[in-house]
């Protein structure tokens, strides 16, 4: 039996990009109100909004200053509340984003730490430099230090991510039990749970220095500690044990065994992780240096991931991932039939699929032309630290345009009309110039859109217990097909993935077609340049 979180399938907001309603340029929550019935349409049955809280937007909306509130670019609490009461009218559920590793150096919790007297000093991770370096040699997840001094404290403060963003110190108390509230406030609302930010780097065992490492020096003592597992075990049982609602954890650099430890069901820690591996196999250690996509490494992570946990949260983009047809499909002359493949393979593996705005329609990667089109803080930062390392403009220009955050960031595409249809003025980010070619409405009006393929995988899995309960069996990993096994009490399916522009022969005896993204009525042994087919075996 498979729970209602297993059962639906899940599509993430990013709402500052999804609809401007009051013509700011900004996204808001009237904008998701407005499309709630283009998203029952498409069978979604959970919403993840991206942080909507207040935030100085430094790290737009992941640098929280006030948890239980609204951010007035979105709207108000009462937008927030007719949300809520629209999506459950439409059998939608809403999950809300839980940032609770850091948050906003505008957050009060802060502005009070910063007196060394105050009770909430031990809030956050406060240290004497050594001499006037900082406390250790850390290295943070956004290029340079992890420590900022505050001349009003005369010490450092801890920061994993931007300086804006300071960690919250869970050696006290008093934070785990704010939390638990906020928790509270949300889901007393009505909310079906939580996506956990970053939530396996939460306890720090100690501070001393790290190993020297290339990726990010000091994470032996963060990452997945004991502490962490504590913590989220307390959280599953003095909070969501007593609502109908999940959590999905971001986990960072997990391997099977560290993720088991923290959703395997026995554990009552997390229900499902995010993990990273099957989106770095196309990185030389960190993602900034890309290496050419091959379906071989990226098929096999997929595999090795799908076997070694009993539930997977699939996806293969969100607001911090370039997009997926760019990157593991083909923008160009196969654009549509690529981005019917991994639609067609993530609605197929083993798990809840996570779908991100505009993946549904083949959104591809921005096509801006300078660092003034780019708004994300970590895609600066490392320009800036490309540029002190004196790697050269048109090789900084080249990692930051393969990589930023800011190519899923763009707004939403959904008609022809300027800046597509999003807003009615110039939005905070560029529209992407393909809108007139890439657009929702375009695709509403036909059958046999990137859209419409996901409508159709989605009610396909929904109707189907091999493809929801099912086992996953690797059938063939080669240098650019992908083939697999789903089964169920007897009944199975197979899905086979051509990933190249050319022909492939691949043999497959007894089994009726289900479907492939050409227009065929039968499996002749050959797949044509990325054809993805479904077959009933027999
Ligand atoms: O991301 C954490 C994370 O590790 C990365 O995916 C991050 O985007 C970065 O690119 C690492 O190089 C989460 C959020 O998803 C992200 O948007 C936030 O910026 C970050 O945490 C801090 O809250
Ligand atoms: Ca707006």
């Amino acid at each position: 039996m498979l729970t209602w979180w297993q059962e639906r399938v899940v599509y993430q907001i990013y709402p500052r990009s999804f609809q401007d309603t009051n013509g700011d340029g900004i996204g808001d929550l009237q904008g998701v109100i407005m499309h709630l019935d283009k998203l029952r349409d498409l069978g979604i049955g959970v919403i993840w909004l991206s942080p909507v809280y207040p935030s100085p937007n430094v790290d737009y909306g992941y640098d929280i200053s006030d948890y239980k509130g609204i951010h007035t670019d979105f709207g108000t609490m009462a937008d927030m509340d007719e949300l809520l009461g629209e999506a459950a009218e439409r059998d939608i559920k809403i999950v809300m984003d839980l940032v609770i590793n850091h948050t906003s150096d505008q957050h009060p919790w802060f502005q009070k730490s910063r007196d060394k007297d105050n009770p909430h000093r031990d809030y956050y991770i406060w240290r004497p430099g050594k001499g006037n370096k900082p406390p250790n040699n850390w290295s943070g997840f956004f290029g340079g230090g992890t420590w900022q001094y505050d001349e009003r404290s005369g010490e450092y403060y801890l920061h994993l991510f931007a300086k804006n963003q300071p960690d919250l110190n869970y050696h006290h108390p008093q934070v785990l039990e704010e939390v638990k509230e906020i928790m509270r406030f949300w889901l007393d609302k009505g909310v079906a749970g939580f996506r956990c930010d970053v939530i396996n780097i939460l306890y720090k065992s100690s501070l001393v220095d790290g190993r020297r490492s290339l990726i990010l020096t000091g994470n032996e003592h963060y990452l997945s500690q004991e502490g962490t597992h504590e913590i989220l075990r307390t959280l599953r049982r003095a909070v969501l044990d007593h609502y109908d609602c999940f959590t999905v954890g971001e986990t960072v650099f997990v391997t099977p065994k560290t993720a088991l430890d923290l959703m395997a069901p026995e554990r009552q820690e997390l229900d499902m992780i995010f993990s990273f591996e099957h989106m770095e196999t196309d990185q030389y250690i960190v993602k900034w240096f890309k290496r050419k996509f091959q379906v071989g490494r990226f098929a096999a992570s997929i595999s090795k991931w799908q076997n070694a946990l009993p539930w997977n949260a699939n996806y293969l983009e969100n607001h911090d991932q370039p997009r997926s047809v760019s990157r593991f499909g083909n923008d160009g002359v196969f654009w549509e039939k690529s981005a019917k493949l991994l639609c067609m393979m993530l609605l197929t593996l083993r798990g809840t699929p996570f779908i991100y705005q505009g993946q549904e329609i083949g959104m591809t990667n921005f096509d801006f032309t300078s660092m003034d089109d780019l708004q994300d803080v970590e895609s600066h930062n490392i320009y800036a630290i490309a540029k002190g390392l004196r790697f050269p403009a048109r090789l900084r220009w080249r990692i930051i345009k393969a990589t930023s955050r800011d190519n899923a960031r763009t707004p939403m595409q959904w008609d022809t009309t300027p800046y597509g249809g999003f807003s009615p003025v110039q939005p905070w980010l560029g529209v992407n110039d393909n809108y007139k070619r890439i657009n929702m409405e375009a695709q509403l009006g036909d059958a046999h859109s990137i859209r419409n393929m996901y409508k159709t995988m989605i009610a396909l899995r929904a109707a189907s217990p091999v493809l929801k309960a099912g086992s996953f069996e690797t059938l063939q990993i080669a240098k650019d097909c992908f083939a697999y096994r789903r089964s169920l009490e007897g009944e199975s399916m197979v899905v086979l993935l051509n990933f190249s522009t050319q022909e492939k022969r691949m043999e497959f005896a007894g089994g009726t077609l289900v479907l492939s993204n050409y227009d065929r009525q039968a499996y002749d042994g050959k797949l044509r340049p990325y054809e993805a087919v479904i077959l009933k075996e027999f």
